[in-house]
């Protein structure tokens, strides 16, 4: 209450200053947690930060919409206070448009397990649309109203006071001496023309202004086109890549039945993003094994050949990760997991069943009543093609209706216990429970 009084006893343009400075302060911290919270790489040692660091950033973009709402009702004044200076007013409309498109769809982010997952994707295409465009122009302004621009311009103004008149009138204003046997002078006078020609209208400031925005375009320019041709592209040219450069040598490659060979879904629609902990591993059939073990009648060890004797069928399915990106209608083809427990003979002390990545590091658990699911698969082929090593080839796990963490990438290993095993991420702070759109309280 004291506070908010001192708020309002302040002067309107002190409150404004210090609305935008706030402002400028959190879009930093914004900018800066968001990129580190993007960029899939960080994911290995770093990996238990990226919790509280989306914790982070949640907190400081309700900070900035608290502040939106401080501005609320200063709008008006604010507005019309600026009526005579365009550019402001079109950067105060630029700048607003940007802080609720980013404080809706993170929002929505922020509460996506209530959220339906075409609505997360849009959400996360809208956020980080808006980041590519709206940093920039943060970056831009920050430079062009710098005080060491400002003061440029300053000086510039000073310098034309001094000088009169400006270097481009002076070019009208020279008077051309009238028709002389003076050599010497006609040179002068046309040098003088040219040198006046010379003196660009562009003030220093302006220039710079211009530089930066160059500069600022050629930075982020490809990144930006390439962000934006894989968001936009829905056919997955992506994961055709990795398909034709796949690093692992398994031989022979998997024979696809015919659902899979005639892509009964139609394709896969959209691209993955590549994630991992650790480095992308490598496999070689000569190598490459398989177990089953733990609490089963039946544990079983299969190199690849042995594998591919398993027993096959195809469904098709979408795919969720918990940041909002999904991948919809792959042609997953595989070993569903029921059957591989029965096969092992599940024993009655048995409670949990768990995955283990060849990369040694991963895993990930699902209760037996879970992995009961009929959609659980362990995949081998994608599209009608062998997973790529990218996509956690040879085999990996899907559990289509669950956050794709539970989707164990390069899978090895399956193991029953008894005692709950919590994964990588759910260790890290992910939700054990992790199936798409339930509402965990
Ligand atoms: N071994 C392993 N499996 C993993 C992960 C990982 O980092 N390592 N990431 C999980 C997460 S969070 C997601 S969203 C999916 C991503 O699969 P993709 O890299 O094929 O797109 O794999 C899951 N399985
Ligand atoms: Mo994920």
């Amino acid at each position: 209450m004291e506070s908010k009084r001192g708020w309002l006893k302040q002067s309107f343009g002190k409150r404004l200053n210090a609305i935008h400075s706030w402002n400028a302060w959190i879009l930093v911290l914004l900018t800066v947690t968001g990129i580190v919270l993007s960029i899939g790489a960080i994911r290995g040692d770093l990996g238990g930060w990226r919790v509280t660091l989306k914790q982070l950033h949640i907190y400081l973009g309700v900070a900035s919409i608290l502040l939106l709402m401080l501005y609320a009702p200063m709008i008006r004044k604010h507005w019309r206070q600026i009526r005579t200076r365009r550019n402001q007013r079109a950067n105060l409309v630029f700048v607003l448009a940007l802080l609720i498109g980013w404080a809706v769809s993170g929002v929505i982010l922020w509460q996506f397990r209530h959220m339906p997952p075409a609505l997360n994707n849009t959400a996360l295409f809208v956020h980080d649309g808006l980041t590519w465009v709206g940093v920039p122009y943060a970056v831009y302004h920050a430079i062009s109203r710098s005080r060491w621009l400002k003061r440029q311009q300053r000086l510039e103004q000073a310098a034309a006071v001094v000088r009169p008149p400006a270097a481009s009138e002076a070019a009208a204003a020279i008077p051309v001496p009238a028709a002389t046997d003076d050599a010497a002078a006609e040179r002068t006078a046309a040098q003088a023309v040219i040198a006046a020609l010379k003196a660009s209208p562009i003030t220093r400031a302006s220039f710079l202004r211009l530089v930066a925005g160059v500069v600022l375009v050629i930075a982020v320019g490809p990144a930006f086109y390439r962000w934006i041709k894989g968001a936009l592209d829905t056919g997955g040219s992506s994961t055709a890549e990795y398909v034709a450069n796949d690093g692992n040598r398994m031989l022979p490659a998997p024979e696809p039945l015919p659902d899979s060979a005639a892509v009964v879904g139609g394709g896969a629609k959209g691209n993955f993003r590549i994630y991992t902990v650790t480095e992308i591993p490598s496999f070689s059939s000569d190598t490459w094994k398989f177990a089953i073990s733990g609490l089963v009648d039946r544990p079983n060890a299969w190199n690849w050949e042995q594998f591919l004797k398993l027993k096959r069928t195809v469904q098709v399915s979408d795919f969720h990760c918990v940041t909002g990106w999904s991948v919809y209608k792959c042609t997953w083809e595989g070993i569903p997991l029921k059957q591989m427990l029965e096969a092992a003979g599940v024993q009655a002390s048995a409670k949990y069943v768990k995955f283990y990545s060849g990369d040694k590091v991963y895993t990930d658990a699902l209760s037996l009543e879970q992995a009961g699911g009929d959609d659980i698969m362990v995949a081998v082929l994608m599209d009608g093609k062998p997973i790529p090593q990218q996509l956690g080839g040879p085999v990996r796990l899907i559990v289509p209706q669950m956050y794709a963490y539970k989707s164990v990438k390069w899978l090895q290993g399956i193991e029953l216990i008894e005692k709950e095993h919590l994964g990588y991420w759910e260790v890290r702070g992910y939700d054990n429970d992790a199936w798409v759109g339930s509402s965990n309280t």
